[in-house]
Formats: structure tokens, sequence, C-alpha cells
């Protein structure tokens, strides 16, 4: 299709939700489509992560409540490393509760999302108002919404009609705020080409080394996801930082994080030449 067949430069020129936009003119420049999944739950070892594979990526995904001893120093380092490598944040808070509920987790709390993480994510589960609710706080502070259409692990809920009900949200969203899809399949295009909106299609499942893992998770390849699939961004959890949960890693953290370093490269070379590929270059 033509979202699929253009380059992530064109799509940038056109997209107009700011944070996509920014996301799209990172990939196209540092050659990625690689979002490292950060799932670490010290606040050293994650910025030592993003610090290490953060010349290798174009998005950063977070989940900050899992950090043991997170402070605010913790957010303006990882800002300051955003602008170091040249990275977006993403805060994978996948909010799902009534407007008012959710724009004050947006907002407040311990973490204040909003002002710090370029993009984050929301179930449909509730309506719209979802939407409208994260909307009022993420808009005037240029933010994208991705909406979880599709999951990756077995026997998601996420299916069918459920599918169909987010895409058609995200493509009435005349305000744009709404920017693309937590999926697995171009769930944009299945009834033909997308000519109303480029949405972007963020998937996580990505790993080169297993099949999947002991709590339902499951894996496809960067090819599968992105050449295949037509998908836009691949998301790789333990597949990069792994390397750092292992007895080997946790006594050795120099040797861990040069490992962790190339399986950052291995990702983003298997991405881009996925996304080669696809564009028939
Ligand atoms: O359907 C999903 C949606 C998400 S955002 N499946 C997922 O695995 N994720 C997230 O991606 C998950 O919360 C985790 O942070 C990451 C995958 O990590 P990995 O270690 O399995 O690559």
């Amino acid at each position: 299709s033509s979202i699929t067949l253009s380059t992530y430069a064109e799509r940038a020129a056109r997209q107009p939700n700011p944070a996509a936009r920014a996301l799209l003119e990172c990939m196209a420049r540092k050659q990625t489509n690689l979002s490292v999944s950060v799932d670490v739950t010290s606040k050293q070892d994650l910025l030592d992560v993003c610090d290490a594979v953060g010349p290798n990526v174009c998005l950063v995904k977070t989940h900050i409540d899992i950090v043991s001893d997170f402070d605010h120093d913790l957010v303006a380092q990882l800002t300051a490393l955003s602008e170091k490598h040249d990275f977006l944040i993403f805060e994978d808070r996948k909010f799902a509760d009534i407007g008012n509920t959710v724009s004050l987790q947006y907002s407040a709390g311990v973490h204040k999302i909003a002002s710090w993480s370029h993009i984050t994510n929301a179930h449909l589960v509730p309506g719209p108002s979802v939407v409208e609710g994260l909307a009022k706080v993420g808009m005037p502070l240029g933010r994208g919404l991705l909406l979880l259409a599709e999951m990756s692990s077995k026997g998601a809920l996420t299916k069918g009609d459920y599918t169909k009900a987010c895409v058609e949200e995200a493509k009435k969203d005349t305000t744009n705020f709404v920017c693309g899809f937590i999926a697995m399949s171009r769930v944009d295009e299945v009834d033909g080409p997308n000519t109303e909106r480029d949405l972007l299609i963020l998937t996580p499942g990505v790993g080169l080394d297993v099949k999947g893992d002991a709590l339902g998770q499951q894996y496809r390849t960067p090819d599968q996801v992105i050449n295949e699939s037509g998908c836009d961004v691949i998301i790789v959890g333990r597949g990069i930082y792994g390397p750092l949960m292992t007895e080997e890693g946790k006594k050795d953290k120099k040797a861990a994080f040069e490992k962790v370093r190339e399986q950052g490269e291995r990702y983003k070379k298997a991405g881009w030449e996925a996304y080669l590929a696809r564009i028939g270059q």
C-alpha cells in the first residue's frame, strides 16, 4: 500500500501529529526503526541501557512504575540522554480508565508522565472518553497517543470487532492526537489501503533467538514484523537488555553492557534491512 511502500522521511513530511512526525524524522535521520523496551527495575540500569543502545534506537520505551528507586533526577537524566543520543521517549502506561481519571494519572501523581514522555498508549476498553481525557493533557504539549489494537501475548482478547473499533476511533480523531497503534499487523488497512490517516504501527513481541517466554509472550523476527506484516517500529526488550539479567551479567556488568550494546546494533540492522526490503531498496 501507499503507506508501507513510502519511506519514513516521506511519511514524516505529511505527518500531522508532532510526536509522530519527530519520531519518523528521527527514524529517517538515524536509519533505525528500533525501539528498546527498558524493563529494568533500577534507575542506574535504566540509564545505562539507554546510554548503551541510544545511538541505535529511535525510541526508548519505559515502564516507569517498575523502577524501585524512581526520582525526578531519573527523568532529568533520561531526557538528557534523549537529547544526547537523539531518541524519543514512550511511557508504556496502558491507560484504561474513565476520561477524568486518566487525565489525572497522565498529568499528576509521582511520575507526571505527560511532562516528559513524547508518546504514551491506552486501551480503548472504557470507550472514546479515555482518548478525550488524555488529549486534554497531552495535546497542548504536542504529545501522541497509541491505541492497543492488538497484543502479542497468547490468548489476547484484542481481536475482531475490538481491533476494528480501535482503528475506527483513530481514523475519526480529527485532532490527530491518536497517531497510531500497538499492533501485530497493518490493522489500519484490513478494509483496503488507509487513505485517511498515516497511522504508525509499533510492534512488540520481537526476538531473534527465542519464540516466547514462560508467561505467554510470543516473538516474531524483525523481518516478519516490518517486511511481511508491514509494521513500522519493532519494540525489543529482553532480546536487548537480557544479558544484564543472567548470573554472569550480574557479576560482570561491564561485559554485560557491551553485549547489550551489541544486541542493540544487531536488532537495528535487522529492522532496517527488513524496511529496505519492504520499500524495495
Ligand atoms: O501486546 C503487547 C504490548 C506491549 S506494549 N505486548 C508487549 O509485550 N508489550 C510490551 O513490550 C511489554 O509490556 C514489554 O514491555 C515489551 C516486550 O518486552 P520483551 O522483553 O518481551 O521484548
